[in-house]
């Protein structure tokens, strides 16, 4: 694993709001990565989260919907929850360092993880932030997208308004079928350009949780296979949205209060603070 970013990419990254590493996973741990997330999607159905983390309340919400969004990926949630291999993949101080290292911050903890498979002739993913959506505010919120497949302007390569993080406000849009609907809130954007980012399988990139992104539509008859994970920097507090999180977890939160449950939110790393190895989980 080609894990260790230099300060062109640390730059790079603060200055873009997002940085491509290639040939971040070799020919081996490709094969891993893809047999790993082709077990633990599998094994999901059509829950999007691990069952054990969905309250029974509210499950029809984490069931896939066979709707235009289903189209844009098949979405499944924090594999490290309910699959071995998975969490051995993801609870990885090197990719926290990485995090870490690029956003600048002191400790990195596991948002959520994320298998974004694109099926043939899959739709876009319109434009949108990530942070708005979590239920933690950040301007160093970083998350990895793992190509698995060659991702290229053909099968739905990402895309970023470079920068746009600087001036990013936490105003959002949900990713609809109007690709551009981002863009009536951020007009200056609008009249930039996008950098696409094509990437052979294995290589990867980092954005802000505040960087304008989107994806092109599939037009081939294959999957696009990515594997992603969102980090929330150490310290990070609750701004009272639930996303990913129980109605049992949102009952027990003040806004304000520090996402510190490593049951939750892993802390894979940190400069100075003991953080979570796979034998404490
Ligand atoms: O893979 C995609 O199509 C979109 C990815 C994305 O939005 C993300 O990783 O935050
Ligand atoms: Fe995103």
């Amino acid at each position: 694993m080609n894990h260790l970013v230099t300060e062109e990419q640390i730059a790079f990254y603060q200055d873009n709001g997002y940085v491509v590493i290639d040939d971040f996973l070799n020919a081996e741990e490709l094969e891993v990565w893809r047999q790993y997330v082709g077990e633990a999607v599998g094994s999901r159905g059509k829950l999007k989260l691990a069952a054990s983390r969905v309250d029974a309340a509210s499950a029809d919400k984490w069931i896939e919907d066979d709707n235009y969004y289903a189209r844009v990926f098949t979405q499944r949630i924090n594999l490290w929850n309910d699959h071995g291999g998975m969490r051995r993949l993801m609870i990885d101080d090197r990719l926290g360092k990485m995090a870490a290292d690029l956003a600048q911050v002191e400790g990195i903890r596991i948002w959520h993880d994320q298998a974004l498979i694109k099926p043939p002739w899959g739709n876009p993913t319109g434009w949108h932030l990530d942070n708005p959506y979590w239920s933690f505010y950040s301007r160093d919120a970083i998350s990895l997208w793992v190509a698995l497949d060659d991702v290229t302007a053909n099968n739905g390569c990402l895309y970023f308004i470079p920068g746009a993080h600087k001036t990013a406000t936490w105003e959002n849009v949900s990713i609809g079928q109007n690709i551009g609907d981002l863009f009536d809130a951020y007009p200056e954007w609008g009249k930039r350009e996008a950098a696409a980012i094509e990437m052979k399988a294995g290589s990867c990139s980092f954005h802000n949780g505040l960087c304008a992104h989107g994806a092109g539509a599939n037009m081939t008859p294959y999957y696009r296979r990515a594997m992603t994970c969102a980090y929330m920097p150490d310290g990070s507090a609750f701004n009272g949205q639930q996303n990913i999180l129980s109605d049992e977890q949102v009952a027990s939160y003040a806004i304000g209060d520090v996402l510190d449950d490593d049951a939750q939110s892993p802390l894979i790393y940190h400069r100075s603070k003991n953080y979570v190895r796979l034998e404490d989980l």
